[in-house]
């Protein structure tokens, strides 16, 4: 039967780390694969998660299983974390592999309860996204929303696409820290979205997967919770790989906003089911990690101090890259890459380009020109900066 299977396209960022290791030059600036790293090139084990590790060596009793939905507690603080309200929401709530086991699970749920929904995504978006709902047989709809020109957001082209929308869509919109492109909505464009979504009875997803790498914890979920304000459902992908630094620990929650009780009821066991069909329990290590520094006031501080750390190196490297191109261009035309959040910028390079930045200076970047801010050593930024211009941008 095995002769049946169809080949398999790979994954074209993880296919750049493995081109990139097969590189033999001595310098080479890997912008590929959206990792943290700090200053020495090193992806840490964060300060809390650390201790918390510790900790639960030594007081761990049992590893026998914990319940379908996942560890209640690590659910409570997901849920406190992003969400922060004092509604009384009807929310249900399952732990995940990772980010992506909640993507995926997330669109099961939706196709178990409204089989024609379409799913409609930022144009562009994160591959994955794309090529789980095409093994799912769901309908992939873009919208726009970068624009090329600016770097920033189509609101018009937006809102006019939006216009599209039919009862039961679904509106998959990044929570901040857009990826590819580095560019959020503002408060005035999730209002706007808000009030398309509401018009057509659709149903809001976010992807939350860098909470608290854009401007800090409360600010980078504002949009989603103007939106948990505001729509009587919505379904959270929350990620725990980059805030918790926790990548192959895979650690993230389903969040799921009912509008009453009935159907937090049943969402919560469609939920359930899903974790049961796809693979039981959920993993518990890393996800009582995570909940272990939330929970705990000055394990959760010291964690809040060491994202704060983070996002403020990606912010330095944001300005310092900015300002390197703006001294050798004698121009402006690459300030957006300040305006820009979180790991990500699309730097508007063709593929012949990034082709060129590759082969010619060794800077390695995905296909559409997204760089990974983060992926800089500060000695990088002017090497950057002149192989860009190098390159005609
Ligand atoms: N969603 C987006 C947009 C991402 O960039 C990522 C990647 O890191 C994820 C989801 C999920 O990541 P993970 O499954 O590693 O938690
Ligand atoms: O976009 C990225 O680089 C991250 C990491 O199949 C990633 O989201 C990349 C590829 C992949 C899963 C995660």
């Amino acid at each position: 039967m095995l002769e049946y299977l169809p080949e398999q396209s790979p994954d074209g960022i993880l296919q750049l780390m493995q081109q990139l290791r097969a590189d033999p030059r001595p310098h080479t600036v890997d912008l590929g694969v959206g990792v943290y790293r700090d200053a020495s090139g090193n992806t840490p084990v964060m300060r809390a998660v650390r201790q918390a590790q510790e900790r639960l060596n030594s007081t761990e009793t049992t590893k026998t299983y914990t319940a379908l939905e996942g560890d209640s507690a690590f659910l409570s603080a997901m849920q406190t974390l992003v969400l922060d309200d004092e509604r009384g929401a009807h929310i249900a709530a399952i732990a995940t592999p990772g980010g992506t086991g909640a993507v995926r699970l997330g669109f099961d749920l939706v196709r178990m309860a409204w089989p024609d929904a379409r799913v409609f995504h930022t144009d562009p978006t994160w591959a994955n996204h794309l090529s789980i709902l095409a093994y799912l047989g769901m309908e992939a709809v873009p919208f726009r929303y970068f624009d090329a020109a600016s770097h920033g957001i189509d609101m018009d082209g937006m809102l006019q696409d939006l216009a599209q929308l039919r009862e039961g869509d679904v509106v998959l919109l990044h929570g901040c820290c857009h990826n590819p492109t580095g560019a959020d909505l503002n408060a005035t464009g999730w209002q706007a979205l808000i009030r398309a979504i509401n018009a057509a009875g659709a149903v809001p997803m976010i992807d939350l997967a860098y909470l608290g790498l854009g401007d800090g914890i409360d600010a980078d979920a504002a949009g989603l919770r103007a939106v948990c304000a505001a729509c009587p459902e919505v379904l959270i992908a929350v990620s725990c790989s980059k805030n918790f630094g926790l990548y192959r620990e895979r650690v993230g929650a389903l969040l799921v906003q009912a509008p009453d009780a009935r159907a937090q009821r049943l969402a919560q066991g469609a939920m359930t089911h899903l974790n049961r069909q796809t693979y039981s329990f959920p993993p518990d290590h890393g996800a009582r990690l995570a909940q272990m520094v939330l929970d705990d006031p000055a394990l959760c501080r010291d964690w809040q101090d060491e994202l704060a750390e983070m996002r403020g190196q990606i912010t330095a490297l944001r300005g310092a890259l900015a300002a390197a191109l703006r001294a050798r261009s004698n121009s402006d035309r690459f300030d957006f890459i300040t305006a820009h959040r979180g790991m990500f910028s699309m730097i508007g390079a063709s593929p012949a380009q990034v082709t060129q930045l590759r082969e010619d200076h060794g800077i390695y970047m995905t296909r559409d020109a997204r760089i990974n801010i983060a992926g800089l050593g500060v000695d990088d930024v002017p090497h950057l900066a002149r192989a860009m211009l190098d390159v005609g941008l």
